[in-house]
């Protein structure tokens, strides 16, 4: 007989860490999060239930545990190199012929490329394929023992899996945080009044070095492998891209944009392909390692001191540049939001030139004492907006200024206001305040609001600065000759922008709802409101509590609405879009397409109009799992501009590519 809850306990754990391994390695998952979490849960209760049957390397253990009181040493059996940089295909050129010339080979060489991480090089020890040592590059001979914090990122297996696994194996790679958990990881910082990071590397660099390990625990943190150390003899391969692959087979996570190619020509076409698709990936790169295929040419180059001969990086653009802060100013958002904005001296960043950043807030600005004057470090990755990082302190000039941020709202002097919870500080004037009205106008007439073509931003300063419109209801009364009367805008344009707004007159509920402006009403809110209240009177008299009775509407949201429609102006500016004819269909009291993405899993990708977060949202409430790589499993790949990788791939499976037009179809 066996013990029933030791074999469920068995069970549980490979169950666990083959669910793990679809989702952290392959980016695949097998099972919805919440299938996981049951599972995980039902381990960690038998766990505690019956301490005996409790597993170091069980996927319960990842949580961190005591910190230690130092880091230990660790010398490395086998060196951990570097690489010699080449900073323009000059020295590609150079590269590539010193090989052929040590090889005394004329043909093009086989090289291995793979895009060139920014993390922090780490050395995983595997002995009978169990994680027993982990530690960072040093000096190249000796590093720091962080076997602690590696045990904590689920995409590093605890042991490795499949056949044919080496007594001794030290594997090589780097670990990195992705963008879009260091902006997530510094958004919750700066809500905490923390520090944030300068960059991914930063955050993954101070991740490691945590004694406590609970917090690295934390830290979005993963990594790809790129080599291997001190191998048991038994192993044996012939190309560096095989023993790669084998590494993957065994379970740990290797680069999907890793690939064999032929000569300099190959080098140069791959270094092209992904500096296209850089911005698109969601990690940062700084540059593209080639490495000699063939493992026997790689002995016969060696090295030198401790960089290897038969590999190389090449470096793309910087992504963070110097450049002096002329000045600050602020911008205010639709909601009244006061920003800080850098104005800079004009610079090129990763292959574009950037003028502004943002600065987050006034205490962000405190934090790393930014002075208007002071040479600043800016930093571009992807698609998110530039950002100013830090400041050079030993090259601040004497009349560096410290920025005061203004008492008024710039645009019409109205005081202003901070939230005391958060750092945010907020114009009062409302819709007194003209870059409040510009910019409620501008939603009102925007895509998934109103739908308004043809009114511009350019357009909407104007109507406003000339005070022919206060309110978006003032826009329904403008007539063509008023229009063609205004800069930039001919006869023609004039009579098509009177044709749209007769157009958007014939809308629904949830975008009128989203086009009125309410704080904290977004797509997803104005449909669950719509579809909860059915009809524009209920949502104005309905009090709080009706509010918050609806499914996904808590007390703040509940308070915006409620707030919105005591205001006697709001309320008049409804009653005369209502009079100008903005009608919806009614909405059943049942809509019979609850979910119309229901089952569908998607990727998004590239440079969307919107924050991804957005469109992810909305995808969910359409009843669609988001997901973050292309698979056979994928549904549609949501593209937007300069999509890259996950593009090709889509392709390759047949996965269907849809635009964010497409998201309109969904009244999204
Ligand atoms: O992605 C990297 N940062 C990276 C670093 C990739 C590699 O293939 C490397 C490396 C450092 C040394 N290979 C070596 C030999």
């Amino acid at each position: 007989m066996g013990d029933a809850p030791a074999n469920r306990a068995a069970e549980l754990r490979e169950l666990l860490e083959r669910y793990n391994h679809a989702y952290y390695v392959l980016d695949d998952p097998l099972v919805p999060d919440a299938e996981y979490d049951r599972l995980f849960n039902e381990l960690k209760d038998l766990e505690q239930a019956r301490p005996e049957l409790a597993d170091p390397d069980s996927p319960t253990q990842r949580v961190g545990a005591k910190p230690l009181d130092a880091f230990s040493q660790v010398a490395h059996r086998v060196p951990m190199l570097s690489l010699e940089n080449a900073f323009s295909d000059d020295e590609l050129v150079d590269f590539d012929r010193r090989v052929r010339e040590r090889l005394n080979t004329p043909g093009p060489i086989t090289y291995c490329a793979e895009p060139k991480l920014d993390g922090l090089a780490v050395s995983l020890r595997y002995e009978s394929g169990a994680l027993v040592q982990a530690a960072t590059r040093g000096d190249g001979a000796t590093g720091e023992d962080i076997t602690h914090n590696i045990r904590t990122i689920r995409a590093i297996p605890l042991r490795l899996r499949g056949a044919g696994v080496p007594a001794i194996l030290e594997v090589r790679g780097e670990v990195y945080m992705p963008r879009d958990g260091f902006e997530r990881l510094n958004e919750k910082r700066r809500n905490q009044d923390q520090k944030t990071f300068a960059n991914p590397r930063n955050a993954a660099a101070g991740s490691l070095r945590q004694l406590d390990s609970r917090i690295t625990a934390e830290r979005p943190l993963t990594m790809y492998c790129y080599g291997v150390g001190e191998v048991s003899d038994e192993f044996t391969a012939s190309r560096y891209s095989e023993l790669i692959q084998r590494l993957g087979e065994w379970g740990l996570r290797i680069s999907p944009l890793m690939e064999p190619i032929e000569g300099l020509q190959g080098c140069i076409d791959y270094y092209n392909r992904l500096a296209e698709q850089r911005d698109g990936l969601d990690y940062d790169i700084d540059g593209i390692v080639y490495k000699v295929d063939d493992l026997d040419q790689q002995r016969r180059l060696g090295f030198v001191s401790r960089a290897p001969r038969w590999a190389i990086a090449r470096k793309f653009p910087a992504q963070e540049q110097l450049t002096r802060l002329l000045a600050i100013d602020v911008q205010v958002g639709r909601t009244g939001t006061l920003t800080p904005v850098a104005r800079l001296e004009p610079v090129e960043v990763a292959g574009v030139t950037v003028t502004n950043a943002t600065l987050h807030n006034e205490d962000e600005i405190r934090r790393k004492d930014v002075r208007i004057g002071d040479l600043v470090v800016v930093r571009r990755a992807g698609d998110v907006i530039p950002q100013i990082v830090g400041v050079a302190p030993d090259r601040r000039p004497d009349d560096a200024q410290t920025f005061v941020f203004p008492d008024h709202c710039p645009e019409c002097g109205s005081d202003v206001i901070r939230d005391s919870d958060q750092a945010v500080v907020r114009c009062s004037g409302g819709l007194f305040c003209p870059a409040q009205r510009k910019e409620a106008i501008k939603h009102f007439a925007s895509r998934r609001a109103m739908d308004i073509d043809g009114l511009g931003d350019k357009l909407v300063a104007q109507l406003v600065e000339r005070e022919l419109i206060h309110s978006p209801a003032d826009l329904y009364a403008l007539s063509a000759e008023q229009l063609a009367g205004l800069e930039r805008m001919g006869e023609k344009s004039a009579h098509n922008l009177v044709a749209a707004l007769e157009k958007s007159k014939q809308t629904t509920l949830e975008r009128f709802l989203f086009a009125l402006g309410i704080r904290e009403v977004g797509e997803t809110t104005a449909k669950t409101l719509a579809k909860h209240f059915r009809d524009l009177k209920a949502v104005e008299t309905a009090d709080q509590e009706a509010l918050i009775a609806v499914p996904d509407v808590g007390p703040i949201v509940a308070d915006h609405v409620h707030t919105f429609f005591r205001q006697p102006h709001n309320l008049e500016v409804v009653q005369q879009l209502l009079a100008a004819g903005i009608h919806w269909p009614e909405i059943p009291q049942d809509p019979a397409a609850d979910q119309p993405l229901a089952g569908k899993t998607i990727v998004i990708t590239g440079t969307l109009s919107r924050p991804r977060n957005e469109i992810k949202e909305q995808l969910e409430a359409l009843g669609a799992k988001v997901t973050g790589s292309v698979s056979k499993k994928t549904d549609y790949l949501l593209a937007g501009e300069e999509a890259g990788s996950k593009r090709d791939k889509a392709e390759k499976l047949g996965v269907e590519i849809v635009g964010e037009g497409w998201l309109g179809e969904w009244g999204a």
